[in-house]
């Protein structure tokens, strides 16, 4: 399947600098090259953007400093406090591991160099029933993961985050257990919308928003996107995730957006789209099944009862 880009964005709509479609890939693109030595910047590289919303952009200082990131803290403003004194480290990884042909360790320059950086802006829709919209950089997930070569025995995928006891809050601190751990199911993995995000605002991932390469489902609850991950392994039984050890009944394995499954705390029915307003407090809207990508993924869930596979 192709992704359906509702629009090109003129790039005033986004930013004043985003430079790609101007001056670096411009240039790029009519044979000028970098000054000898000069390092390319992957993500100076990256082909036009794609609007997966039609709507527009939150501002880039909503986007990175109201986050969800708990080995920085539990209270929306603290990792854009507590994470920028962070020091990933500098060679970062991520191991291919489990049912697969050819176990790997890649780093980010090799990751990079796997498919065209692109810049996608989706709907991000957080299970606390709050919502932005995010202009991401990345590369699908699927061309990381194809060059591990997963074995027939690989259903699902599980993805675990750096966890560093001297730099982040405890588990106990936190309230759920560390490294943070994520899953999908194979084919969600692979889904062309699957996202390995490298950057926001067409520059590196700030630490608050999970530096230096994070997952982004947009079909999904926000939790589900997973931070600053270090290891991939493919397994054949669905694998623990953070939120669902910690609360099964509220947080799915799926988590699939969805306005007819309530949290026991809330309605999901409507979300809160913050950035405008009078005091940037946002706009209350109607959530829409799977995020708004119900004709990309729906195909995904045929003949299941997402009731029950929440
Ligand atoms: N490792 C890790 N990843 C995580 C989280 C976290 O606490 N730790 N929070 C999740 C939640 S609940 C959301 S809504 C998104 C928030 O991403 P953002 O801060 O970039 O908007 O990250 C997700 N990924
Ligand atoms: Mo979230």
């Amino acid at each position: 399947m192709s992704l359906q880009s509702s629009e090109i964005t003129p790039k005033e709509l986004y930013f004043n600098r985003r430079r790609f479609l101007g001056a670096t890939a411009g240039a790029l693109a009519f044979g000028a090259l970098p000054a000898s030595g000069a390092k390319v910047n992957p993500l100076d590289q990256a082909g036009p953007m794609h609007n997966l919303t039609g709507e527009q952009p939150n501002a880039r200082n909503m986007v990175t400093t109201y986050n969800n990131f708990y080995e920085f803290g539990t209270h929306h403003e603290d990792p854009a406090h507590n994470a920028p004194a962070w020091k990933p480290p500098a060679n970062w990884t991520i191991s291919l591991e489990g049912e697969v042909a050819k176990p790997k360790t890649l780093d980010l320059d090799a990751i990079l160099k796997l498919a065209p950086v692109e810049e996608r802006i989706y709907r991000h829709r957080c299970v606390e029933a709050w919502s932005l919209v995010i202009p991401w950089v990345g590369i699908p997930l699927s061309a990381l993961l194809k060059q591990a070569e997963p074995t027939g025995n690989a259903k699902y995928v599980a993805f675990e985050s750096y966890y560093d006891p001297h730099q982040m809050l405890s588990s106990r601190a936190a309230g759920i257990r560390f490294p943070y751990v994520e899953g999908l199911r194979l084919n969600e993995a692979m889904h062309p919308l699957t996202l390995l995000a490298v950057g926001v605002y067409g520059e590196s991932l700030p630490n608050q928003n999970g530096a230096p390469v994070r997952l982004v489902v947009p079909w999904k609850y926000g939790f589900k996107g997973i931070k600053s991950i270090t290891r991939i392994r493919f397994v054949r039984d669905q694998p623990p995730t953070t939120w669902n050890v910690k609360w099964g009944e509220a947080y799915g394995f799926y988590s699939n957006v969805n306005p007819n499954r309530d949290h026991p705390g809330w309605s999901q029915r409507r979300e809160q789209r913050l950035g405008g307003g009078l005091f940037g407090q946002g706009t209350s809207i109607n959530t829409q099944m799977f995020n708004g990508y119900r004709a990309q993924v729906a195909g995904l869930y045929s003949g299941m009862d997402l009731l029950r596979y929440y």
